[in-house]
């Protein structure tokens, strides 16, 4: 698929703030993906639906959930955690989109999880430091990002756990797998405990 096929795609299913938030997120996935060779068509693809399903109903998004292959588990935490699983199915689905590159990108793109490639990582560093942002610390993960995606990719796992313990939210599994992943990997291969 081509990338305007796709913005054509997602442009009327988003707000106007959402929509422009995923072409700032495609912008900054395709300057991670020259960084790190990795494919900009890719990197643009998902990018652009990452967010694709995040507007479904509730309700749609459960059902999809308990009738297909997603896991089940997902319904018990949060529905921010949703739209993701939902919207990796549904590109497929509806517009045959089955690169599993891709996919994977938009499956974990909230949560991040174990063994990463660097296509889910920068989706995953893309969404979290486009430029509309402002958390807390996000200078640091943008200047990161410029050198070394792991790096940055577990300052966004490390954050994002940070802010959801303040919050006394409960945190996904992958969420964690992500950071024990990319915690192993700073430290140089597979010294676990560290
Ligand atoms: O869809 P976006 O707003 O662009 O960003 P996103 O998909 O990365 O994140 C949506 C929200 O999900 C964000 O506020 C952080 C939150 N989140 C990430 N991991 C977890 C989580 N929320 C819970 N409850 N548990 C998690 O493990
Ligand atoms: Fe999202
Ligand atoms: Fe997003």
């Amino acid at each position: 698929m081509h990338k305007n096929e796709a913005i054509a795609i997602i442009e009327p299913l988003l707000t106007k703030q959402r929509f422009e938030h995923t072409l700032r997120v495609a912008e900054t996935a395709v300057k991670l993906a020259k960084l790190n060779n990795v494919s900009i068509e890719k990197a643009e693809i998902a990018s652009i639906f990452h967010d694709y399903c995040k507007y479904r109903s509730l309700e749609e998004m459960r059902r999809i959930i308990k009738t297909t292959y997603l896991p089940k588990d997902l319904l018990l935490y949060h529905h921010e955690l949703w739209h993701g699983p939902v919207a990796s199915f549904m590109i497929e689905q509806e517009y045959g989109v089955e690169d599993e590159a891709i996919k994977k990108a938009i499956y974990y793109h909230t949560t991040g999880r174990a063994n990463m490639s660097d296509l889910e990582l920068i989706v995953f560093v893309a969404d979290y430091i486009e430029p509309g942002r402002s958390f807390p610390g996000l200078d640091e993960v943008r200047d990161m990002a410029q050198k070394d995606l792991v790096g940055a990719a577990w300052m966004v796992s490390r954050n994002t756990i940070n802010y959801l313990m303040e919050k006394k939210n409960s945190i996904y599994p992958d969420t964690f797998h992500a950071y024990n992943d990319l915690t192993r990997l700073l430290n140089g291969g597979n010294k676990f405990g560290q």
